[in-house]
């Protein structure tokens, strides 16, 4: 089967399970932002990744296994809680398969979630920023073939308009995708700055670009979790990754939930 049958395939299991012919937006969960998916709604089903078609369980903590329907204001949302990186050693399809399966379960906007260190002057844990555009520094591509997929306004402008209505503080990043697992050195931090980066992280990349291809509108939002190294002089840990996005579950969950509300 190709990557797309097999997310075709995994978009009818979801159908047949919920009851729900056609998902409106689905939502996919960075690093330890799943405490905000309560706040974004109640689960009407709850699925395990394992009973589906193409998926595996993810391996990153923070990361659970499911895949939820929720609804918010009679839109029908999928939540993605159990994200798999590159670094997990999958492939880019198992990677863009969550956000495959999403297109062909009928959504029409996708709404991609991270953790990510803080590059920008200025920056403090703890912050939301809209993604305004990616560097795909990972050197993978999850499309096969040749597919000269446009990726102008890659995250919609639209959205982050409608975001910034809800909360005018927010500001807008370029986020650079790396291959981790391992955390950036100073240097590298600092070439990032170099061309332009202002968050980095190890996912999202090829899940927009996926998401792109299936002609769905793309939404990205970043939480500062750590600054990036070499800014404080700390060591960078995971943990501290997962604290700071219990820490604004709450704020984060409202937001979503009022974000799917307008879009
Ligand atoms: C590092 O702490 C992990 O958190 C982020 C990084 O990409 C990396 O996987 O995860 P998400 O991008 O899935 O939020």
């Amino acid at each position: 089967m190709t990557p797309e049958e097999l997310a075709g395939k995994a978009a009818e299991e979801i159908q047949s399970r919920t009851g729900v012919a056609k998902h409106d937006i689905a939502i996919v969960l960075g690093s330890g932002w799943r405490p905000a998916a309560d706040v974004i709604g109640e689960a009407v089903v709850e699925i395990g990744v394992g009973e589906l078609t193409g998926f595996e369980a993810p391996t990153a903590l923070g990361h659970g296994g499911t895949i939820r329907s929720v609804e918010v204001g009679g839109k029908k949302v999928l939540i993605v809680l159990g994200r798999t990186h590159g670094y997990e050693g999958k492939g880019a399809q198992k990677v863009v398969h969550g956000v495959r399966t999403a297109a062909a379960a009928g959504v029409s906007t996708i709404v991609l979630t991270n953790a990510a260190g803080g590059l920008r002057q200025g920056m403090s844990v703890g912050q939301p920023v809209l993604i305004s555009d990616h560097l795909n520094l990972t050197s993978l591509s999850p499309l096969v073939g040749a597919r000269f997929v446009d990726l102008t306004d890659l995250y919609s402008p639209r959205l982050r308009k409608v975001a910034q209505e809800i909360d005018p503080s927010l500001e807008e990043g370029v986020y650079a995708g790396l291959p981790g697992p391992h955390f950036e050195t100073p240097a590298e931090i600092r070439m990032l700055r170099t061309l332009g980066a202002d968050l980095v992280g190890m996912s999202t990349v090829h899940e927009a670009i996926a998401a792109r291809a299936e002609g769905v509108e793309v939404f990205g939002l970043s939480l500062v979790t750590n600054l990036a190294a070499g800014i404080t002089g700390e060591p960078l840990n995971h943990e501290e990754v997962l604290e700071a996005g219990a820490a604004a579950a709450q704020r984060m969950g409202t937001l979503l939930r009022e974000l799917v509300d307008r879009a």
